[in-house]
């Protein structure tokens, strides 16, 4: 496997970045997870447009632009002759001392692109739907951490993980700090009442998810009713229908949530359509390369 490294494609024993990084001494940068599905990069311009963005928010400069950011993606894919993959992108502050000043790293930035396959949940979960809990870990405020960035301090996510992962659960709802309803660890969440979709308001403390903004587009497309619109657990209990949307998880229905079940317990109807027409813009929403 080869992992692209600050300019260089080398391989995976090779890979390596400093101790002094500041990436890995304090989670300073920034990163994307994407998802390429037969030869095309499912929304890498939102990808990249996302990346830059949350770089930009914590005064991290890329050096890169944003097309050689793109053609380094694709350049690792093929190298790696991926038809289908999961890339992730990892932009850190890079080399600094044993302070946290980030002024200590400039120039150093560490730019890291490694493309491999990924399995996420079981296909179980896919056919059958999943049950999720709700845990004590709230999402992080956007006065402080703000969820859009998407940093590599995730601790806020994997507590959360944690929690459920004790609780015997797979993924956690997370709440905001007034108690309602936030995102998942690694998804968007969605419900479904009375044929109308709706979505926790990004401003609530959610990543402002790409597969998230993907569903809206088709809901509007189809016509269906779609809301960005505060929810409480009350409203996920009673919902018709729940589902995830991420890059990793793709369209993944929910069927339980603490200890409720949500409508007849089996993958509904306005989301087994989704899924569908999410499959089919995997196919044509990107940048196409050749391997
Ligand atoms: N919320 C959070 C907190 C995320 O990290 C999403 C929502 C979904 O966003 P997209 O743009 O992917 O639709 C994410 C992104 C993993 C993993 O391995 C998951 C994400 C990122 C990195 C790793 O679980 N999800």
């Amino acid at each position: 496997m080869k992992i692209y490294l600050n300019g260089e494609l080398v391989d995976k024993d090779q890979a390596k970045v400093s101790v002094f990084d500041h990436g890995f001494l304090y989670g300073d940068g920034v990163f994307e997870g994407i998802r390429s599905y037969n030869c095309l990069v499912f929304k890498l311009r939102e990808h990249i447009d996302r990346l830059f963005e949350s770089a930009h928010s914590i005064m991290l400069k890329i050096p890169a632009t944003k097309k050689q950011m793109a053609d380094i993606i694709i350049k690792t894919l093929k190298a790696n002759k991926l038809k289908d993959g999961y890339i992730r992108v990892v932009v850190s502050r890079g080399k600094g001392d044993l302070g946290l000043d980030p002024r200590k790293c400039k120039g150093n930035e560490t730019v890291v692109v490694i493309t491999d396959t990924i399995k996420f949940y079981p296909q179980d979960f896919y056919q059958n739907g999943m049950e999720i809990i709700t845990v004590p870990t709230i999402r992080n405020i956007c006065e402080a951490v703000n969820p859009q960035i998407k940093s590599l301090n995730y601790l806020n996510n994997i507590l959360a993980k944690i929690e459920a992962v004790n609780a015997g659960f797979e993924e956690a709802i997370m709440l905001d700090h007034l108690g309602y309803v936030a995102e998942c660890t690694g998804d968007n969440i969605f419900v479904v009442k009375n044929g109308q979709l709706y979505t926790p308001p990004q401003c609530m403390g959610s990543l402002r998810g790409i597969t998230r903004d993907s569903v809206l587009g088709i809901a509007r497309k189809l016509k269906m009713g779609a809301h960005e619109h505060v929810l409480t657990r009350h409203e996920l209990y009673n919902s018709d229908e729940c589902f995830l949307t991420g890059t990793a998880a793709e369209i993944m229905s929910v069927i339980k949530v603490d200890g409720r079940t949500i409508g007849d317990s089996k993958p509904g109807k306005i989301t087994k359509i989704i899924m569908k027409e999410f499959n089919k813009i995997t196919k044509t929403d990107g940048v196409k390369y050749k391997i």
